[in-house]
């Protein structure tokens, strides 16, 4: 499996996600993800035909619990970083539009009370993790949290399609926010990119 490419460079996210941050981010920590996931991939070849999806939405079908453990850990890093990359824009910021928008506000009240849930959410983890705007397959929205390479694909009880991560491992923010995690999700705010995310909403709702 490879890393999404990206669609703008290193630096075109600042100053809200600075160029060394993005550069690193993309090239050492996401392809140590990516490389460690292939290597694990290597030694279960059943799953050769699945996605990366199909793999993490059903990690006990992998029987050698070191294997399963490897690929939770770096199929989830995989995963959530090519979405974490391609969910954000120096175009980006504002709010949604559209049907995302409206269900917001369905399920959140406003705009703001989702960006209070999200970063509360983000905020609350942890230690290292994610945060998560997800939708089930019928438009339903929910923010969550989980730890380490997690995400909502692993939920076992009800199938969570992720549309928005924010990464709040200190490898996301430490070089120019420091301590300040709340400093980092307002400055990645202003780089979401609303019509990615809605595409991929429309695109969860309607298969
Ligand atoms: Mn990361």
């Amino acid at each position: 499996m490879k890393q999404v490419e990206l669609k703008y460079g290193f630096e075109a996210l600042e100053p809200h996600i600075d160029e060394l941050t993005m550069r690193t981010h993309y090239t050492k920590h996401h392809a140590a993800y990516t490389n460690n996931f292939n290597m694990a991939l290597e030694k279960v070849p059943e799953l050769s035909n699945k996605t990366v999806e199909e793999i993490l939405a059903d990690l006990p079908a992998i029987a050698d619990t070191t294997l399963r453990t490897a690929i939770q850990n770096n199929g989830g890093g995989y995963y959530n970083h090519n979405l974490y990359f391609t969910v954000i824009s120096p175009a980006g910021g504002g709010e949604p539009t559209g049907v995302l928008a409206k269900q917001i506000e369905k399920d959140f009240g406003s705009f703001s009370g989702f960006k209070e849930k999200i970063k509360s959410a983000a905020i609350a983890r942890f230690g290292s993790g994610w945060a998560w705007l997800s939708t089930d397959s019928t438009g339903n929205l929910a923010v969550n949290s989980t730890p380490n390479q997690d995400n909502p694909l692993m939920e076992r009880e009800r199938k969570w399609i992720p549309i928005l991560p924010i990464d709040v491992w200190e490898h996301a923010y430490y070089l120019k926010y420091k301590n300040l995690r709340p400093d980092y999700i307002e400055g990645f705010f202003q780089v979401i990119d609303w019509k990615e995310v809605a595409r991929r909403y429309e695109i969860a709702i309607t298969q």
